[in-house]
């Protein structure tokens, strides 16, 4: 008889609030070519300084893999993952150029602001690895799920946008995904039920976070 994962038994209870933060109408407008490009150039500027509080919270969720994990595999992809946070700045760079964005000097908004602070407070060494870990799959899992999403069959994408959406929707990092989703699951079937509620708390607050970013990104802050 085959079990249903922990994680695979979030998805189901929370569908909406997963579906809210993966098919957002911010994706929906990218996806069906309607987005509205100054929306697109916000998104750009705030998520540059998302990932720039990003990338000590990955070094953190790598520092408890080394403490916590057992397991070698576990640092591999996160350092894979980190590998790619490299790529992405010079991204970043390259595409704000491209767009006439300055990513010097720009003020991070509200949305942007309280999910970092959120990311802040996953940085504790008070924070679980398996609360950290599944928290970090959930990150990068709805950014692959969003812009996968831009770039099926049927989607209308503009050229100009297909390189953003190739960034997070390509197979690799689906990839890249399912294998932090297969490490936070190892970890949560081992966890007590309160390290494993804490963690369903960190993932739903993920999700909220993310719609939040969207709607920030739209303009409707
Ligand atoms: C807001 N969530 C946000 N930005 C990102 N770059 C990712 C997730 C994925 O790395």
């Amino acid at each position: 008889k085959s079990k249903v994962s922990v994680i695979e038994t979030w998805l189901r209870k929370h569908r909406l609030l997963y579906v809210g933060a993966t098919r957002h109408p911010f994706i929906h407008s990218i996806r069906d070519g309607s987005v509205d490009i100054s929306s697109f150039k916000r998104w750009l500027e705030q998520d540059y300084i998302f990932v720039r509080a990003f990338v000590p919270f990955v070094a953190t969720v790598l520092l408890k893999a080394w403490k916590e994990s057992f397991d070698a595999t576990d640092m591999d992809v996160i350092l894979s993952g980190m590998a790619s946070l490299n790529d992405e700045f010079a991204w970043f760079n390259k595409e704000a150029s491209k767009w006439g964005v300055s990513l010097t000097n720009v003020a991070p908004q509200k949305a942007n602001l309280d999910y970092c602070r959120f990311l802040e407070s996953l940085m504790s060494s008070e924070v679980e690895y398996t609360v950290a870990i599944t928290a970090f799959w959930a990150i990068e899992t709805v950014y692959q799920d969003s812009f996968a999403h831009c770039l099926e069959d049927g989607s209308n994408t503009p050229e100009e946008l297909r390189d953003t959406c190739q960034r997070w929707g390509n197979d690799g990092f689906g990839q890249y995904c399912r294998a932090l989703q297969s490490i936070a699951e190892h970890h949560l079937e081992k966890a007590s039920d309160d390290v494993r509620k804490r963690t369903e708390a960190a993932v739903l607050d993920v999700l909220e976070y993310e719609v939040a970013f969207w709607n920030m990104s739209q303009g409707d802050t």
